[in-house]
């Protein structure tokens, strides 16, 4: 072992910028000669990751020793967004930092804005992985997170004239200076093969394709802390040349460089469905290798550190280890810690489960029946034979156990057994129910989603183990959402509050409400806001060359494109408020409200219906913005490539937000809570956490409309009998968009999806007609209250100052005490 030397951490920005020059000169990724934006880039990230390095190594020494139970969370999805601002502003070395660049010749955000934006996850659940990392690290938790090490990304989205079109997103382009290679950490992976049974009865896998998954670590730095934990993501790679690969290819001469490419395939791209996406064998083979790698590192870690002079017992392994997957995209962790329990380990099947079923637990993410993953069985059996028959195993003593003590459940068994082979040519395993029956707990991300877990889609295994479901409502992180995107806000609030410490326990937000009518407050969070909005509108006109009014209500809806996120009850609205303002008289129109709506998300690239949805966006757009009678009143921009950075801008900039899924089908959201906490108020459904963020910020503070969720299974059989009776106003704007107002694209399949239960639709199964006039008054009454713009500031005062429960912090904090049974573990 080489003793570890010093590496102060540069404190001031002569420190800082000796510690920039030194990388730029001894670890140039360029010419030496040229130090511009790029390569002051990469200077001051690894000046940065010097710091996090000593940290983390710390970080981890120190885990080492204190030896405490451990959370390993699981995500096939992360949603990192850019890191340089981030760890400059944990480590608190923000000004110097700044003032170290600017003495090189450059400005900080110019510096920030060279980062690429690694977007390896597609919305919510990626980004909710990497908020609950962010509050992993600043909480001290001993924790880990472990994910893939995709080579592209979600999709770059460009708009052309024919919509949205998709573009490979190479965020390792030049190379990512935040991650570290770890040549000492490759498992071996295996694939396809057979199933031997041995004298003695065991069970061994062997033959198929071997692989390797090697690790690289992402330092994710805690706030005001030491402590800095550590993002583990697997790259798959054809193992060294002496392995025995000619014996295993039957003589088959593949050369070595074919293998390599092969193997890097698994990691190459991310699987950018939402929702809805048909089972590949690349990516069950994705799943297998992060689940496969993870727990081969877990168990290795658990026994390094049981072999000091404490000899490990297996029957203590959930005393020291708790993983948490990311919905059921991990499932396969079951079946691996079996087998790797069973098979490498020696341990008897008993014994297996007790462990694995004390250590695994379970979030879900979606109640829609038809997001719940399921995997052929014929395709899980030939590429991993032995977890197919632990999986098999599983069940049927799952059906034992339920002819045991629940006999009058046995009638449920065929819709709660995870083999469902009900559909003779296409046998299925349900990855929920195989979550379900083998976790410890269960939960759910806002406290509707997980009532309708326990009511509705587990209701039975509700029945069988009650104290297995559990809500933990989703939280942002405070640092990267108000800390650091609006630097502006947080300094209002750190003075009336009288000290930042909000940014760690932002309950003291509600302080602000005692100050809610306080003029001085309310002209410096409208000054607050307005920059903000400036700053967006330039962003605006730089991307798409629109002019935006900063002046003009800034109503936002940004997310995935989804029919039950419902952009079109969004769109059509607007094209019912370009008619009428187009209807007013000049003197009407001087007291109409101006409004600048803005939209912005990615399209799956085969969801023809949603694709149409940015393509009508787009081209109503096109029409109000030329318009001359109107664009002074409405302005309709769609954001392009909407991701983490364009959400760090376009948030604290909004005024307005909306979040208007069909209630009962969004399970929580998670930028609904990160507008209301920039002060942004919500015109939306009681759906997800809006029914709590409602709750907290107060009901006058929130634009409710909507059916409601228990009443939507009733509307949709109303609709189907032909008992909806669609307002006016709705089939005025439908017969416009026919009229070819908005260009001549075939927008038939669009409107058809709205019309009753026959033709090419689905008898608007999202209910967007039901919903339209309780929509319209809801915007009316957003229009009436941002005439009074003190009251409404007012009520974006108390948006904030209501919006400490979601923080990330607090969700966090409930996993640990109530799912992970974890401690704090603090560096000295
Ligand atoms: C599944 C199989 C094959 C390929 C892809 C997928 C896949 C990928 C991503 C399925 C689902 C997702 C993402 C789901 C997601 O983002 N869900 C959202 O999770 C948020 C965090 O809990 C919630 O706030 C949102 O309500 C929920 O939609």
């Amino acid at each position: 072992e080489i003793p570890p030397i010093a590496h102060p951490t540069p404190e001031d920005a002569f420190g800082v910028a000796a510690n920039i020059q030194y990388h730029a000169h001894y670890s140039p990724h360029f010419s030496p000669s040229k130090f511009e934006p790029e390569q002051a880039f990469f200077s001051t990230a690894e000046s940065v990751r010097d710091t996090l390095i000593q940290r983390w190594n710390e970080t981890y020494a120190h885990f080492h020793k204190v030896d405490p139970k451990q959370t390993y969370y699981i995500s096939m999805e992360y949603l990192q967004g850019r890191a340089l601002s981030n760890a400059i502003g944990n480590l608190g070395l923000t000004d110097a930092y700044a003032a170290a660049l600017y003495k090189l010749g450059h400005d900080l955000e110019t510096i920030v804005e060279q980062e690429k934006d690694p977007a390896l996850g597609n919305g919510g659940l990626g980004r909710l992985a990497s908020c609950f990392l962010d509050s992993m690290a600043t909480l001290n938790l001993p924790a880990w997170g472990y994910g893939l090490r995709y080579k592209y990304g979600l999709f770059k989205q460009k708009i052309t004239a024919k919509g949205q079109e998709e573009y490979a997103e190479d965020w390792l382009e030049k190379f990512s200076p935040w991650e570290i290679v770890r040549h000492d950490v490759v498992y071996p992976i295996r694939f396809f093969g057979e199933v031997l049974v041995e004298s003695d009865g065991k069970r061994k896998w062997v033959g198929g394709e071997q692989l390797q998954a090697l690790a690289y670590d992402i330092p994710i730095p805690g706030y005001k802390t030491k402590n800095t934990i550590s993002l583990r993501i697997w790259e798959a790679r054809s193992p060294p040349q002496d392995f025995d690969l000619y014996a295993f290819n039957a003589g088959k001469h593949i050369n070595a460089a074919d293998l390599q490419f092969k193997a890097q395939q698994i990691c190459a791209v991310l699987y950018p469905g939402d929702e809805t996406e048909e089972g590949k064998l690349l990516r069950l083979k994705q799943q297998y290798l992060l689940c496969s790698a993870s727990l081969q590192d877990i168990l290795a870690r658990f026994k390094e550190r049981r072999s000091k002079d404490k000899p490990f017992l297996w029957a203590e392994f959930s005393k020291k280890v708790s993983v948490q997957m990311n919905d059921t995209h991990p499932t396969l962790a079951i079946p691996e810690l079996m087998r790797l329990l069973m098979d490498e380990e020696g341990l008897g099947w008993d014994e297996a489960w007790t462990i694995t079923s004390s250590t695994v637990a379970y979030t879900n993410h979606t109640v829609l029946p038809e997001a719940l993953e399921k995997w052929s069985q014929a395709v899980m059996a030939k590429l991993l034979p032995r977890h197919f028959e632990i999986i098999a195993e599983i069940d049927k003593q799952f059906h034992a156990l339920v002819g045991k003590i629940r006999p009058d459940l046995e009638d449920k068994l065929s819709s709660l057994s995870i083999l469902d082979s009900s559909n003779p040519d296409k046998p299925v395993v349900r990855m929920a129910n195989l979550c379900v029956i083998s976790s410890h707990t269960v939960n759910g991300v806002a406290e509707l989603h997980s009532d309708i877990l326990k009511k509705e889609l587990f209701a039975d295994f509700n029945s069988l183990w009650p104290t297995k479901f559990q809500n933990k409502t989703n939280g942002v992180t405070p640092r990267r959402w108000l800390r650091f995107c609006s630097p502006e806000l947080s300094t209002i609030i750190t003075k009336w509050l009288r000290t930042d410490e909000w940014v760690t326990n932002l309950d003291l937000l509600t302080g602000l409400r005692q100050f809610a009518d306080d003029k001085q407050l309310q002209t410096e969070w409208a000054a607050a806001k307005t920059a903000n909005k400036q700053r967006f509108a330039k962003y605006l006109q730089d991307v798409t060359g629109i002019e935006v009014d900063s002046n003009s209500l800034f109503d936002i809806q940004i997310k995935r494109i989804h029919e039950y996120k419902r952009q079109l009850l969004n769109i059509l609205s607007v094209i019912y408020r370009y008619k009428k303002i187009k209807e007013l008289s000049k003197g009407e129109q001087m007291k109409a409200v101006p409004r600048t709506v803005m939209l912005g998300g990615k399209a799956f690239a085969t969801y023809a219906q949603a694709k149409r949805i940015v393509k009508l966006v787009n081209d109503v757009g096109q029409v109000v913005n030329n318009d001359r009678d109107v664009s002074h009143l409405l302005k309709v921009i769609f954001i392009p490539n909407y991701n983490v950075t364009v959400a760090e801008l376009a948030i604290p900039a909004s005024e307005l937000s909306q979040h208007i899924s069909t209630a009962g089908m969004e399970a929580s959201g998670t930028s609904n809570m990160k507008f209301a906490l920039n002060g942004s108020l919500i015109i939306g459904t009681l759906d997800g956490a809006n029914v709590e963020i409602r709750e907290e910020i107060g009901k006058n503070n929130f634009f409710l409309f909507g059916a409601r969720a228990e009443d939507v299974p009733i509307l949709r059989k109303q609709r189907e009998e032909g008992k909806f009776v669609p307002d006016p106003r709705f089939e005025e704007v439908k017969d416009f968009i026919r009229s070819g107002k908005f260009g001549d694209y075939d927008y038939g399949p669009l409107l058809e999806s709205l019309e009753g239960n026959t033709g090419y639709g689905r008898g608007d199964y999202f209910l967007v007609g039901q919903d339209f006039p309780s929509y319209l008054e809801a915007q009316s009454k957003v229009d009436e209250a941002y005439r009074n713009q003190a009251h409404w500031i007012k009520m974006s005062i108390l948006s904030t100052a209501g919006s400490g429960k979601f923080s990330s912090d607090r969700t966090i904090l409930q996993y640990a005490q109530e799912i992970w049974k974890i401690q704090a573990c603090p560096v000295p």
